[in-house]
Formats: C-alpha cells, structure tokens, sequence
C-alpha cells in the first residue's frame, strides 16, 4: 500500500488529509479480513440467520448484500418474530453484454433461487437478483460462475462494473469502444482467491499468498466507478461516473478518450458537505492507454482517499478540494506517456435505443422498454417468459442498457419478424405511442428491500408518471423526450441529479424536486422544491411545465427552459424558501407571481 511517489520541489501534487481521525470500521474490517476472507465461509454454514457485521461489509465485494424484508418488519415486531434476513446478489456484465445462454443461465437462476423470481437489470448495466436466501445463497453464486458471469466486485470498495454505450453498432470503431469495458473489467477485477475458495469450492489458499498489486489489502477507500460513452450516446452519464471516458472514433478506428474525472452523485440530506458533481475534463489520451488511464486513477484514489470517513471518501471531494490542476499533475507524473489536451468541443447527446435500429453489417437490433429494469411475470405481463422465449427461439446477442432496458441483437430479418409477433402475443409495451415521460423514466428499488430507502420509488412512480403523463398530455407535451428519475433516498442510484426531473425521497410520502438537468447528462440539476408530498408533485411541477409549454423556444427541452428561468432569476427554489412542504395555497399564489418568459 501506498506507492506515493516523491515530489519534486515547486511542483503541485496532491497531498494526504492531515486528519488525526481513525480509520472507519470497514477499513478496520477490509485489512484484518486476508483478502476479503472474514468469516463469511464460516458464517455461511452455520445456522445464523444472517451475517455478522464486518463479514456484510465484506460480502458486498463478493457482489452481495444482506437485506431485510422492510415491508414485513412491523408485523415481525409486533409479532415478536426477527426480521427476515434475504440476499441480493449484483452480477457484474461489463458494457451489458450477455451471451444467449448467459441470459437463460440467469432466467433459471432467478426463477429457482429468488423469492420474488424476478431479473432485474440496473442503471449500470449489471443484473441484480433479490430475496435469495442465505441456505441457496452459495448455489445461486455457483450457478451465476457456471454461466461465466460473476458476483465478484458487484458491490464494494473496488472498481464496479464498467458501463459502455449499448448499441451494438458492427462499425469497428464502435466495437473496439464496447469491447474496452470488457478489457477494463479484466484488468481490475481483485486478485483475492477468497471468492473462489468461499462460493466455488475452489482451492483453500493461504492468505498470506494472495497479494494485490492494485488494491493493497485495504481496497479502495470506497467504490469506484467508471463509464465509457460516446459524443452521441451519452446514456452512460459520463459526467456523473469518477472516471467517465468519452470514446473518439474515426472512421473504423477508435482513437483515444476524451477523459472526465471526480463525478459522482451521492448526498446525504441535511449535510452540505456532501454533494452531486459532474466530472472535470482531465484531458485525452490515446485508446492504447486506455487502461492504464483508469488503472492509474484508481491508484490515486487508493492513495489519497479518505479512509476517515465514508461520506467523503470519493474521488469527487479529492478534485473539489485539491483542485484538478494538483490532480493532473500526479497524473501526469504516474503514467507512462503523455496526456494531451482534451480533443474537440463536442456535445452529448443521450440515446435510448428503444424500438428497431440498423447494425450496420445487415442485421438488426431491437431496443425493448422495461419498466424501472424489472423483469418478471406478473398476471397482466408476462415479460420474463416473453424474453425466454425470444432468446430461446432467435439466439440473439442480449445487452442490459443503462436506462435499465434490455436490447436484442444480431437480428436477421425473418428473426425481426419474429419477434415482433411475439412483442404483439405477449403485449409487451411498445416505445410507438409510449409517452415521453414514460420513456425516459427510471426508479431505483427502493423499498421494500434497499435497507437506505426514505421513501417509495420503483413502487410508486407508476402512479407519479399517470399523473405526469395527464398534465404533459394537457399541455400537449406528451411527445416530448425528457428524462423523470426518481430515488428513495438522496444516494442517487437512479441519477435523478442529471436528469431534467429529479425525484428524491426525502422522508416517507415526501420528495425533493430538482430540475434543469437534461438528456445530454451534461448539467447538474437545481433543488426546486423540498419535501413535497406524493400527491402534490404535479401540482409544485405545473407552474414550470406551463411556463415551458406557453413560452419556450422551438424545440427547447425542460432543463433548459428551467436554466432559462433560472437565468433570470425566476426560478431556482422557487419552492424552497421554507423548510415546510408546500401548500397547494404557496403554489397557486407562486403560479401567479411567475413573471412571463419570452423565447431568448
Ligand atoms: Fe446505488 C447504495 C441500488 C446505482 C449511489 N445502491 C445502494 C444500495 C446497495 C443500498 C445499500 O447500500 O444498502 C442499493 C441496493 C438496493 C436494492 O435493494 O437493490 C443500491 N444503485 C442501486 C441500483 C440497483 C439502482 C437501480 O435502480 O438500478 C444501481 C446498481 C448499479 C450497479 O449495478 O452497480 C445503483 N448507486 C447507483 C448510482 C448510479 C450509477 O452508478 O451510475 C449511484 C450514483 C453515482 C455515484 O455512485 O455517485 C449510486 N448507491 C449509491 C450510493 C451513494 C454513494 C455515495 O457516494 O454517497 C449508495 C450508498 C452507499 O454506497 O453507502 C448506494
Ligand atoms: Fe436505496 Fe437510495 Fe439507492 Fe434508492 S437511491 S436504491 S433508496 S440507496
């Protein structure tokens, strides 16, 4: 641990918080742990419940996290029963890329070993299984490495999966872009023999073996993550990951990235010091030293991160408060060649991928919605038969997208035929006549199982798009592309901080509205209104929706309208003067007091 380099006088580097804290209790547990080892295998064949303390913590980077059923814990108390301890279990697929048999592999995982039988695809492209339970827990892990996927560094203080653009263009250029997610994972995936000795039965090696060239025996001080995207396709938010690459390419080749540093969304209410952040231009490189760029940032983190405390251990609060000259200093001085300067000035654009679409060598790929990522039967929809059936009959390439959608390609013609008699037999829901909202919406879990859950999400933005979609139907803004993102809890899983509607729980039956992000994914969005009750979103909303309706330009999204407000001071916290909810009385009287906005 720690390869601190020595500085040569009159240089700006980075330098080491000169905090006298002690090092949290994760840090405590991750380096008296060998490797990641704990007491998790002992733990595992015992008859406890659940899992002791440090071995959760250390299970995380195993790809596993220990829950409860939050819907049954009152009736356990009253009843005087303990909570029902469930597992989720993250796979890692790096870019989303999934074989056919991999996809069948996790169909029959999630149907014979959850509770709930559901897959769910999640905003990083990963695949998450819930309510496995501790007695099947080693199977499922067991099954998932069958079908060569892994559970390992799901969750945890490593690198996490790496996201790429999912579109699977033939285009050269584009494949060598998708295919540096997979090389990235490679290459920093923990060396611990742990995993295979706990959950594959694998060889008992002495810890005192196993080493980590990269991580050391504390890992990083927190999670790391790290996104591929493209000028247009920006789905992988760049900006909000701590290392975001944006992929040049030219003609069948992909030249180099454009590199993003310090983004991340996490907050927690009521503590300023933490925060959303877009990623800061570090500057290009060519694509050979891809690796090596995100691998050296990694390093860095492991170095210079606070291990005193987690809500600032992220790479963000390293660039904030040491500044991105210092950083690119060390940088510059750590790798092997040379930074150049960040490449063009071009702009994001965000893609769904949704529907039918050109590959580019004569097949097809077909982009298919799913509802806040959850794949499963339920007696109206019957979605997760449906996809066995396409990946059974077709054999298509399957990729998870980051908008928590599914995406099946390598489509010849008749097999596009194909499926779209099953889309039509299974009435699986169709982007033609699909709402904006409804379309670029995304909830993370929340409850009943996400243990930092303030509030619903998943649950209940159904009944918060009903209610959108009435009003962007009223104000004939139905077909409008926007992004709504909604979260539980202020973590921002689902990344409502970029999105042009922001949702985020704030205490139960209360949100935060925040505005004036946008699709590109470029541009944080403002707090709009604070601990606004669920049946008063629309209500708060309206006086913006109205205005951007009446009085925007041509072909001006939401978020930027909302920025134009903003600009001349109208907006921002129109709401958030007070700490109390609004009342329907502060927002009618607020609507009247809008000034009109002409088109700039
Ligand atoms: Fe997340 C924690 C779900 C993407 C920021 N996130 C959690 C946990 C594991 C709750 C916990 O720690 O006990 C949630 C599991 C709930 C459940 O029941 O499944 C959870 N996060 C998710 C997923 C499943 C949401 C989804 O709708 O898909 C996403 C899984 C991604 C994956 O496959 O790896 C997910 N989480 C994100 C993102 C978005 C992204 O990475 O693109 C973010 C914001 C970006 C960032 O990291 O800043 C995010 N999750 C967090 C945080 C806040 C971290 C921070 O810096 O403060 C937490 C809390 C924590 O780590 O302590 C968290
Ligand atoms: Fe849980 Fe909060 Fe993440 Fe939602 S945003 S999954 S409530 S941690």
């Amino acid at each position: 641990m720690g390869h601190l380099h020595p500085h040569p006088p009159g240089i700006t580097r980075l330098h080491q918080l000169a905090s006298k804290k002690k090092q949290t209790k994760v840090e405590e547990a991750k380096k008296n742990s060998h490797f990641l080892r704990g007491t998790i295998d002992q733990a595992l064949h015992s008859d406890s419940p659940g899992f002791e303390q440090d071995d959760q913590q250390l299970l995380k980077n195993h790809g596993v996290y220990q829950q409860d059923d939050r819907d049954a814990r009152e009736a356990n108390k009253v009843l005087g029963g303990e909570r029902e301890i469930i597992f989720m279990t993250r796979i890692k697929v790096p870019g989303g890329d999934l074989t056919p048999q991999q996809y069948l592999g996790m169909d029959k995982i999630a149907e014979e070993l959850t509770l709930n039988r559901a897959l769910r695809v999640t905003t990083r492209q990963n695949f998450q299984l819930h309510g496995v339970l501790k007695g099947t827990l080693k199977e499922a892990i067991k099954r998932v490495n069958q079908v060569m996927l892994s559970t390992l560094c799901g969750c945890g203080d490593v690198e996490r999966n790496i996201m790429a653009p999912p579109a699977p263009f033939a285009n050269p250029a584009h494949q060598a872009a998708r295919g540096l997610a997979k090389q990235l994972s490679d290459a920093l995936v923990p060396q611990t023999h742990a995993y295979h000795e706990i959950w594959l039965d694998g060889e008992k090696v002495d810890s005192s073996l196993d080493s980590e060239p990269l991580y050391g025996e504390q890992y990083l001080p927190r999670k790391f993550k790290t996104g591929i995207g493209l000028y247009d396709d920006n789905s992988t938010d760049v900006h909000s990951q701590d290392v975001g690459l944006i992929a040049i390419l030219e003609g069948d080749e992909f030249k180099g990235v454009n590199i993003l540093v310090g983004g991340g969304l996490g907050m927690t209410h009521k503590m300023e010091d933490t925060y959303a952040r877009l990623g800061t231009p570090l500057g290009y490189a060519p694509a050979k030293h891809a690796i090596e760029v995100v691998r050296t940032i990694a390093e860095m983190f492991r170095d210079y991160g606070d291990r005193t405390d987690r809500k600032h251990a992220r790479l963000k609060y390293i660039i904030e408060e040491q500044g991105i000259d210092a950083f690119r200093e060390e940088f510059v001085s750590r790798v092997s060649f040379k930074l150049e300067p960040w490449q063009g000035n071009g702009h994001l654009a965000h893609q769904d991928w949704l529907g039918l679409h050109e590959q580019g060598d004569g097949r097809y790929f077909y982009g298919q919605y799913i509802a806040n990522g959850r794949i499963m039967d339920t007696e109206v929809l019957r979605m997760k038969t449906a996809f066995r059936k396409i990946v059974e009959g077709l054999g298509p390439r399957v990729i998870l997208t980051p908008n928590q959608n599914i995406i099946f390609g390598d489509l010849s013609e008749g097999d596009v035929e194909k499926l779209k008699r099953v889309v039509e037999a299974y009435n699986l829901p169709k982007v033609e006549g699909m709402s904006g909202v409804r379309r670029g919406a995304m909830a993370c879990p929340a409850l009943p199982t996400c243990g930092l859950a303030l509030t619903e999400a998943e649950r209940i933005i159904p009944e918060v798009l009903d209610d959108l979609e009435r009003e962007f139907v009223r104000l004939e803004l139905d077909e409008e592309p926007i992004t709504v993102r909604m979260t539980g809890c202020p973590n921002g899983c689902a990344r409502p901080y970029t999105a042009d509607i922001g949702l985020v729980g704030h205490k139960p039956g209360h949100y935060d509205i925040f505005l004036g992000g946008r699709l590109a994914g470029d541009r944080l969005a403002d707090l709009y209104a604070q601990n606004v009750p669920q049946a008063d979103l629309v209500l708060v909303l309206r006086p913006v929706l109205e205005a951007w309706a009446h009085r925007r330009t041509p072909g001006q999204g939401l978020g930027d309208y909302y920025q134009q407000l903003v600009a001349h001071q109208v907006a921002p916290h129109i709401l958030t003067g007070s700490k109390e909810s609004p009342t329907r009385q502060t927002v009618e009287a607020k609507i009247l007091s809008l000034p009109v906005i002409g088109p700039e």
